[in-house]
């Protein structure tokens, strides 16, 4: 079977299979259905100063292949996840990946500064969410506000931590915010966050979501994310990537590497199939071994060689031969 193991910047992972955040708290629910130390990951949902009681209901729509949450950022803050999930976690042996997410730069700071004596393997950032107050929140919306909060961040994290940003495909030009974290800093990036959707219930004649808007997430939303996976990859191409969107199976996972993900994060799937991220870690095994990768590593950013270097790599020839 393939080598599975990968990296996320300092970050060393035994296999690239991580979940999402916001679908399981700090992972306690999924660990009646597999042990959290066996994923590569676990990324804890978005953690605020304060404890936050989130958007009205109801919070979930479903919709066609995928699904819309207007959660809002509900959560017990971070005095809570240090005292009790942080330690939960690493009583597992998981790897911990913690979300921060703030409304302000300063927020964000303070996060870091807390979290820097805790035994954290990675921060990812989230500056994506869609349902906040205002637009003007979305600081991956902007490159010089997503910039400002990913070097704050940076400079006030522990240095052996990566941070990395996680990015909203809601932008004209993914490579422009990707192309400006990256020049603030960030040793990766995680993408995408949910797609700003709504949908309209014909009983009530209202808005479905009690925050009229959410995040659009599941298979929907897979090309989408792919799409922006290998832009981002192209645009930053040594920047390590946490791919995500509607991955439901190995083949989805295997697509998010070959378009240049390090590692992949799976979050919706486990609402109807809560064992899928080590379901589709074992898939996604036999799908590199199916193909003749040895490894993770050579499958990364494979798709965006040409067929005959791609043959070049597969034979062990690095140069044509002539006939
Ligand atoms: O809590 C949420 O409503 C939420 C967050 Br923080 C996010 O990053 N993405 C999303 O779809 N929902």
């Amino acid at each position: 079977m393939a080598d599975l193991r990968t990296s996320l910047g300092r970050l060393q992972l035994p296999n690239p299979v991580l979940t999402a955040s916001g679908c399981a708290a700090a992972g306690k629910e999924l660990s009646q259905f597999f042990d959290v130390a066996e994923l590569g990951g676990i990324v804890t949902k978005s953690i605020m100063l304060r404890p936050r009681s989130g958007r009205a209901t109801p919070r979930m729509a479903e919709t066609p292949s995928g699904m819309l949450n207007s959660i809002g950022l509900q959560g017990p803050g971070i005095d809570s996840f240090l005292a009790h999930d942080l330690p939960w976690l690493r009583e597992r042996g998981a790897r911990a990946v913690v979300s921060i997410a703030g409304r302000h730069t300063d927020e964000y700071v303070a996060l870091a500064k807390r979290l820097y004596n805790h035994p954290v393997d990675l921060i990812e950032v989230n500056i994506s969410c869609p349902n906040v107050e205002s637009r003007g929140q979305v600081f991956a919306c902007d490159p010089i506000a997503a910039g400002r909060v990913i070097s704050a961040v940076r400079r006030a994290a522990h240095p052996n931590v990566p941070v990395f940003a996680k990015l909203s495909p809601d932008v004209t030009d993914i490579g422009l915010i990707a192309r400006a974290v990256t020049d603030a800093g960030a040793d990766g990036i995680s993408l995408i966050n949910t797609l700003l959707g709504m949908e309209i219930d014909l009983d009530t004649l209202q808005p479905a979501l009690g925050g009229v808007t959410g995040g659009l997430s599941g298979p929907a939303v897979r090309p989408v994310a792919l799409r922006c996976v290998w832009q981002v990859h192209q645009t930053v191409p040594h920047l390590p990537l946490l791919g995500m969107g509607g991955i439901m199976t190995g083949q989805d996972a295997l697509r998010f590497l070959l378009a240049g993900a390090s590692a992949v994060s799976v979050g919706t799937a486990v609402f109807h199939d809560p064992g899928a991220p080590v379901r589709i870690l074992r898939e996604l095994n036999a799908e590199l071994d199916a193909r003749g990768f040895s490894s993770v590593t050579d499958a990364i950013g494979f798709a965006h060689k040409s067929p005959q270097q791609q043959a070049a790599l597969r034979t062990g020839v690095t140069h044509p031969v002539s006939v």
